[in-house]
């Protein structure tokens, strides 16, 4: 894992990079399967299960929600992590604003093209610094990173930030999404650890 591409974190940092983590000299793209494309204009964002009246927001629709800069760490489950990463685009605050939850939905669902999905508890979701992002680092998002648009989930393990996000499912329980199906924990805390299931 050390090497060339991952340093161990210095004095400087060493508070910011959760225990196991390694910092990474680029920013790798850790996919799962295919990388699905899609233009920004066929961009949808369907939001539906326990909602009083499903949405689906459009590429458009998303431009015109307030747009904000999140500075944010990411921390991959498979060692590495990346300080200070800038993406643009919208507080999910922002995107559920107008959303009405019914009071019976305690989880979400994260949908994505391809057939990735990944679960959140609500309170995990409706977070002020998580966003709904089209721009990193002032470039528009690369496909291979998520583009047109991706969740980022900061707090918790990257796994919780999905790529080509399609869908957000209001759920009345938890359950699990891709990788948490397949042996990743289910809420995925990096400070603690929570890598895989027991
Ligand atoms: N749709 C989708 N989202 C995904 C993944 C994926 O395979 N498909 N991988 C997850 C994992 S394990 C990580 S570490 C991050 C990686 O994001 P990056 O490729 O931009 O570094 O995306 C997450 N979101
Ligand atoms: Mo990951």
């Amino acid at each position: 894992m050390l090497g060339k591409y991952f340093k161990a974190p210095d004095e400087s940092v060493r508070d910011r990079v959760p225990p196991g983590q390694y910092l990474a000299e680029g920013f790798p793209v850790m996919t799962y399967g295919d990388t699905p494309t899609r233009s920004p204009q066929d961009w949808t964002l369907k939001i539906w299960g326990l909602v009083e009246q499903e949405i689906t927001l459009t590429w458009d629709q998303l431009q015109a929600l307030p747009q904000r800069e999140f500075t944010a760490d990411f921390h991959c489950v498979t060692h590495w992590s990346k300080l200070d990463v800038v993406w643009r685009g919208v507080s999910i605050l922002d995107v559920m604003a107008n959303v009405a939850i019914a009071p019976t939905a305690t989880h979400i669902m994260q949908h994505c093209d391809g057939g990735y999905s990944t679960n959140l508890p609500l309170g995990d979701f409706l977070r002020a610094e998580n966003c709904l992002a089209h721009t990193l680092n002032g470039e528009p998002l690369p496909i291979d990173h998520g583009g047109p648009v991706r969740s980022v989930v900061p707090h918790l393990y990257a796994w919780k930030s999905a790529k080509w996000i399609s869908g957000l499912e209001l759920l009345p329980a938890d359950a699990p999404g891709f990788w948490e199906r397949n042996g990743y924990h289910k809420r995925g805390n990096p400070w603690d650890e929570e890598r895989y299931s027991g």
